[in-house]
């Protein structure tokens, strides 16, 4: 029988590989495409990179589509573009099928540079298509010689007076101009240290919140392009900008909580403005206004701003039409020039801005004991809220937030720890009502307790405000089971609520820090849901930037020590590694991997030295570390995989990593000196983490009574899941260990119940690391268990957001660890998303960027009937859908114009394999592989493929 099937194989071998060869049956295609033109991975976006990369994706009718050769011409106006006559550059044609990471090798690009851009492609058959719609970008200030403006603040310190919250007001700045002319070009190009707002003639400029964005505000300091060209006109105009604490100089973390000699004023104590309009006339001529002394300032309504701690708003104090032409400021004050630091690099954002997502209408308002009222937003998010109240002159409205609620329906804060989390707003009493919204503050919330109401307010009081860093799309998932669906919405929401200008642990504690070891944990599923690639090199900059002086990677950046003894931890600094990895993986991108290459390196010699030259950490390597061994496999449950056994399994994957990236730069030595060195860390983990037959161990007793070590008093142990786990995932042991370890593996699972005891570091790498062994049904159980761990035991529990603990809250008992640590908003635990996409639907990259992948979808015993995916790549948009239907299974995948795929398809008999009804072997596009481990693997080109199989 397996015979026969192979002889059919053979045949079919045979047959599609001549159809290959000697069919030139492809039909000639002239509508190849390039469309989503990008720059730096943004559509015309400010940029200030020497060599910006452009990107396109290509659309094609028929199957089997590639890219042969492509042109791309920069002009420095749409005229010339369309005229034929590229000022800036003309690539000519250029062979070969990359369509991303193109670096613009044309005339040097000065600053201000507006560069508009096409390109157009050739087909397989070497025609031409059509050129593309014109992209642009711009450069943005390149040097600190093109800035003219002074930073200004003015220094309210000494009015914050609270007693726990030392929150001064926000100083408002502004200026009266004349414009001489006739408009034709306006930038403002603006940044601060601390948060701002700017305004024109009476309108806020842009749609951006949070700007300039959270950096090491001592080396460097993003500023924001906008083009005003509108909100201009001849003779007088205002501007106006508000300034607040942010990041720079607000309360950071859990420095207040843990009694941190400093709380906040990390970077600086006086927020500041730096803020230059360049205005181009109809005429030619040209004027800059910059901040300097000259611009009024004066503090007003906003008592307070805090990102942590809430915004306080007295209408009665607000400033009238403030940025507005003729407003009276005779009372405000000169502003004050504050000198710059030679060492602060000014840059263009590079990164994806906070914006606002959506607005969710309040489901119910309760009324509560108190007068209080408590509305409830249907959803957990990180954002704000806008407040319509009709009361008198001096009515104060409370806002407290909340993500979930005590059994008994009232608000739970607690978890909040020392984030004040509370907005005020005094009305001025204004008889047609007013409307509020904070402008520097956001929380992490579904529920609004409100406290002042006069009389009892209507549902639409209250809106909630979704905040999030503005990163396009990319992931669809779908299921026919509701609790898998919910899950998968619970992790949208949640990346969606901390991809938050930094990838934050939550967005509602006294926290809400870049934390290291949730970022590489989650890196790889954020990029199936969202395009990460602008948000990341953002981010990037700011991890290189926290390298350690000893060239450990921190726990979190950007972000001084909070508590003085945070230093570096295995399973966190690696993110250093790790998540440059993914973002090349993903994207294809090198520039990464170049950038912070010595950084990197430098980060591996200190590992290196870290094991005195035995490629092991023995138990008790990283004692010195606080807490002990660093956090290890965070919140898991039950024994302790040993935080050292877990670093070296971490050194080894970063040298592996290595390896990897140094060959895709082209660094062939290194790259086999980091081959040697995952070798070495291989051979010195088996020998001492390993018994004879492969299984796990640690000298437990090396720990004591694991005092200092977190959770240290569960006791340690060599043989766990998530050392298996990470074990396989990493490739860490030989195949033929491999394979055993999937079997211990499951059988650890078998013998806890058939759940899971995995934290932050055993969770990743559980399904991934179960489908690599071939027990896909036990990856399944876990996932569709509901019982106490796993991600169901959420959904049922009511969860919309991945909690930060397995029992966050559990109904009719309530919740167990507020106080300490207990966030509902948490993504570690949502890195089994990469497992949906990955495994589930079966998308996975094989060449950076996807330019070739494979699809290999793992079918459910039971639990679910479908699958449905799609994965926008940047090099197209790949989908994968199986159905089961009678004793067939249905798979329907896209493959994207320009990359080529290995299909896995699911079946026991290759002989049934159809594509859109005909038998496999009569289709042109599909060469037929090999069939092994119940898999028919075909290669196909791009289209839209539908094949059925008895499964
Ligand atoms: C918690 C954070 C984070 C985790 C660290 C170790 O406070 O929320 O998720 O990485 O601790």
């Amino acid at each position: 029988m397996k015979f026969a099937r192979l002889n059919t194989l053979t045949v079919w071998l045979i047959a599609s590989f001549s159809t290959v060869l000697f069919t030139k049956s492809y039909a000639i295609t002239t509508n190849l495409t390039p469309v989503h033109l990008r720059t730096e991975y943004r559509t015309n976006p400010v940029v200030d990179v020497d060599a910006p990369r452009l990107s396109w994706e290509l659309t094609s009718a028929g199957k089997g589509q590639v890219q042969t050769g492509y042109q791309i011409m920069v002009a420095s106006s749409v005229a010339l573009l369309n005229a034929g006559k590229p000022d800036l550059w003309n690539s000519a044609k250029v062979t070969g099928n990359a369509t991303n990471q193109i670096e613009y090798a044309g005339k040097l690009l000065l600053a201000r540079t507006v560069c508009y851009w096409k390109v157009r492609s050739w087909d397989k058959n070497g025609q031409p298509g059509p050129w593309s719609a014109v992209a642009s970008w711009e450069m943005g200030l390149l040097t600190k010689t093109d800035w003219t403006a002074d930073w200004i603040g003015n220094d309210l310190t000494a009015l914050g007076k609270g007693k726990t919250y030392h929150l001064p007001p926000a100083p408002f700045f502004r200026k009266e101009i004349q414009l001489t002319g006739l408009v034709k070009k306006a930038r403002l190009y603006v940044t601060s240290l601390g948060l701002y707002e700017c305004q024109i003639n009476g309108k806020r400029i842009g749609n951006d919140y949070f700007t300039p964005g959270w950096t090491d505000y001592n080396k460097r300091v993003y500023y924001q392009t906008y083009d005003v060209t509108t909100d201009l006109k001849t003779g007088k105009n205002a501007l106006g900008a508000i300034v607040a604490d942010g990041w720079y100089a607000g309360y950071l973390g859990y420095a207040l909580l843990v009694g941190n000699p400093v709380v906040k004023n990390f970077y600086g104590n006086v927020p500041l403005l730096k803020a230059q309009l360049e205005v181009e006339y109809t005429n030619g001529k040209k004027e800059t206004i910059a901040t300097d002394q000259s611009w009024k300032t004066n503090h007003g309504p906003i008592l307070e701003a805090d990102i942590l701690n809430g915004e306080t708003y007295d209408a009665n104090l607000a400033f009238t039409n403030w940025s507005k032409t003729g407003f009276n400021d005779a009372n405000w004050k000169s502003s004050t020039v504050f000198p710059d630091k030679s060492d602060r690099q000014l840059e263009a954002y590079p990164g994806d801005p906070v914006r606002v997502f959506e607005e969710l209408k309040a489901k119910s308002v309760t009324p509560k004991a108190g007068g209080h009222y408590l509305f409830d937003l249907g959803q957990n998010f990180a954002g704000m809220v806008r407040l319509r109240v009709k009361g008198n002159k001096g009515d104060t409205i409370r806002l407290r937030f909340g993500e979930v609620l005590f059994p008994n329906g009232d608000i739970m804060t607690e978890n909040l720890r020392k984030a004040r989390a509370m907005d005020t707003y005094i009305l001025n009493g204004d008889p047609q009502g007013e409307t509020w919204t904070p402008k520097f503050t956001y929380h992490g919330f579904q529920y609004v307790d409100v406290a002042g109401f006069r009389t009892a307010p209507t549902i639409d009081a209250i809106t909630g405000i979704v905040l999030t860093s503005a990163t396009p799309e990319t992931g669809s998932f779908e299921t026919d089971n509701k609790l898998i669906n919910k899950l998968y919405q619970n992790i949208v929401w949640t990346q969606r609520s901390n991809y938050f200008e930094v990838p934050t642990d939550c967005p509602q504690r006294d926290e809400r820090l870049g934390w290291t070891g949730d970022a590489q944990a989650y890196v790889q599923s954020a990029t199936f849901n969202n395009d990460i690639s602008a948000f990341f090199t953002k981010w990037l900059v700011d991890l290189n930037d926290a390298q350690r002086p000893d060239n450990a990677y921190p726990i979190y950046a950007p972000a001084p020590n909070v508590r003085k003894t945070d230093t570096y931890s295995p399973g966190w600094s690696e993110a250093g590694i790790i998540c440059p990895y993914t973002i090349y993986k993903t994207y294809g991108d090198t520039r990464v991997i170049r950038k912070f290459w010595p950084n990197m390196v430098a980060y591996l010699k200190f590992m290196e030295a870290k094991s005195n030259g035995t490629y092991v950490y023995k138990e008790g390597s990283f004692a010195e570390v606080s807490p002990k061994g660093g956090f290890g496999d965070w919140l898991s449950v039950g024994k302790k995989t040993p935080p050292d056994m877990l670093a070296t399994m971490y050194y080894g994957y970063a040298a592996s990593m290595m390896a990897d990236m140094a060959r895709a730069i082209g660094k062939s030595e290194e790259s086999a000196y980091y081959e040697g060195v995952f070798t070495k860390i291989k051979q010195a983990f088996l020998a001492h983490y390993a018994d004879s037959e492969g299984r796990f161990k640690t000298n437990s007793a090396a720990y004591g009574n694991g005092e200092g070590y977190v959770d240290g008093e569960m006791g340690f142990e060599g043989h766990t899941q998530t050392a298996y786990a990470n074990a396989i995932y990493m490739n860490m042991i030989g195949s033929d260990l491999t394979s055993k370890a999937g079997n211990w593996l499951a059988e650890l699972i078998k013998a806890n119940g058939n759940k899971l005891s995995t934290g932050f570091l055993g969770v990743k790498p559980l399904l991934p690391s179960l489908s690599m062994t071939g027990h896909t049904d036990v990856a399944y159980q876990l996932l569709l268990s509901t019982e106490y761990p796993s991600w169901g035991f959420e959904v049922v529990n009511g969860a919309n957001t991945i909690w930060e603990r397995w029992n966050s809250y559990i109904k009719g008992k309530g919740f167990e660890n507020n106080a300490g640590m207990n966030s509902f908003n948490h993504y570690a635990f949502g890195s089994v998303n990469e497992w949906l996409f990955g495994n589930a639907a079966g998308i996975k990259a094989n060449e950076a960027g996807y330019r070739t992948f494979s699809i290999k979808p793992e079918i459910a015993r039971q639990g679910l009937n479908f699958v449905n995916a799609t994965y926008q790549s940047i090099n197209g948009t790949i989908a994968s859908s199986w159905k089961k239907e009678g004793n067939r299974i249905q798979l329907r995948v896209v493959i994207p114009v320009n990359t080529t795929a290995t299909v896995f398809i699911p079946t026991t008999n290759p002989d049934s394999v159809l594509e859109s009804s005909k038998p496999l072997k009569a289709s042109q596009a599909i060469r037929v592989n090999d069939f092994k481990d119940g898999y028919l693997q075909v290669n196909v080109g791009s289209g839209t493929y539908q094949f059925s199989a008895v499964n």
